[in-house]
């Protein structure tokens, strides 16, 4: 087999919301695989943690405080990229929130809020990067997606609802953009130890697990909570020649969960 098909050597990649958590775990893969990272955050103290940490690894991060959700902040850090490292081939959209509210009692704003940063922002930012890929006939784009885009759960309404869209919008991007031979194709991580899930794993005042802790391992083969390195594989595979001819497909990464009923208790 060719052992360059999954190297990303000379390739650059733009990996949003990567300061930590599922994001840096990716950014960290893809640069171990040879890419060019570039990442961005919207808060100072996380931007300059993240600094430190790539540094660390060895990797020369170049990083952005920019909010996906604003598209000249975009539009100025992919020319900045485009600039000083080279134009986008590989844009991973994880940057993302959730808010877990009831929606009888979620505010009309709140629902937005959360749609804004996990549909409308992968759309701003892959339309900043696409014209490049256009011109170069070539590019990877990878939306980081999640089991909402397939189940939904009490109070994760306006996340269900984003995620789900950006299922499709990874699907019509693909549509939209094959012929150039842009690949754009989704992970749905499972339920992966992240700031994002610690409300769900917190310890009980009695020293318990949490409920829901307990309830995610059960449902779920592996019979453990994912972490961001079990990421790693799959968005190097999408990101890499290895999948030039998989394309609108949204790769689970769920250590099983949506292939099965759950154990019974
Ligand atoms: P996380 O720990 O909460 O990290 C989110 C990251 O996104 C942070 O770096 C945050 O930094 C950044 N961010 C948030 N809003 C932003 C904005 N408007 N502009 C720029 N950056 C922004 O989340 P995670 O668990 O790693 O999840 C990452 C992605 O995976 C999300 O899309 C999430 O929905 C998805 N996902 C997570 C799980 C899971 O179980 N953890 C499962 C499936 C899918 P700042 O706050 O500094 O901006
Ligand atoms: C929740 C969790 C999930 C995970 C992930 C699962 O409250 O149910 O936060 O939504 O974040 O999206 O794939």
């Amino acid at each position: 087999m060719n052992s360059n098909l999954f190297s990303l050597n000379g390739k650059v990649a733009l990996v949003t919301g990567a300061a930590y958590g599922i994001g840096f775990a990716i950014a960290e893969a893809l640069a171990e695989a040879g890419a060019k990272i570039a990442f961005n955050c919207r808060k100072p103290e996380h931007l300059q943690s993240a600094l430190d940490e790539y540094s660390k690894l060895g990797i020369e991060a170049r990083g952005y405080l920019c909010d996906v959700t604003k598209e000249d902040e975009v539009k100025a850090m992919v020319a900045d990229i485009e600039s000083t490292l080279g134009s986008v081939d590989i844009l991973v959209n994880n940057a993302g929130i959730i808010r877990r509210i009831p929606m009888h009692e979620m505010s009309v704003d709140e629902f937005r809020e959360v749609v804004d940063i996990d549909l409308n922002a992968p759309f701003i930012v892959a339309k900043a990067v696409i014209p490049a890929m256009m011109k170069k006939r070539s590019g990877k784009i990878i939306n980081i997606c999640s089991m909402m885009s397939e189940l939904g759960r009490e109070t994760v309404s306006a996340y269900a609802a984003a995620k789900g869209g950006l299922k499709m919008l990874t699907r019509n991007i693909a549509s939209e953009y094959g012929e150039y031979n842009i690949q754009c194709n989704g992970i749905g991580p499972g339920y992966i130890a992240t700031p994002q899930t610690a409300p769900l794993r917190e310890r009980q005042p009695d020293g318990s697990r949490h409920p829901f802790d307990s309830f995610i391992v059960a449902k779920t083969p592996a019979a453990r909570w994912g972490n961001p390195d079990d990421l790693k594989g799959p968005v190097v595979f999408l990101a890499s020649q290895a999948s030039d001819f998989v394309n609108g497909h949204i790769l689970y990464v769920d250590g099983g969960i949506l292939a099965y009923i759950g154990k019974q208790p």
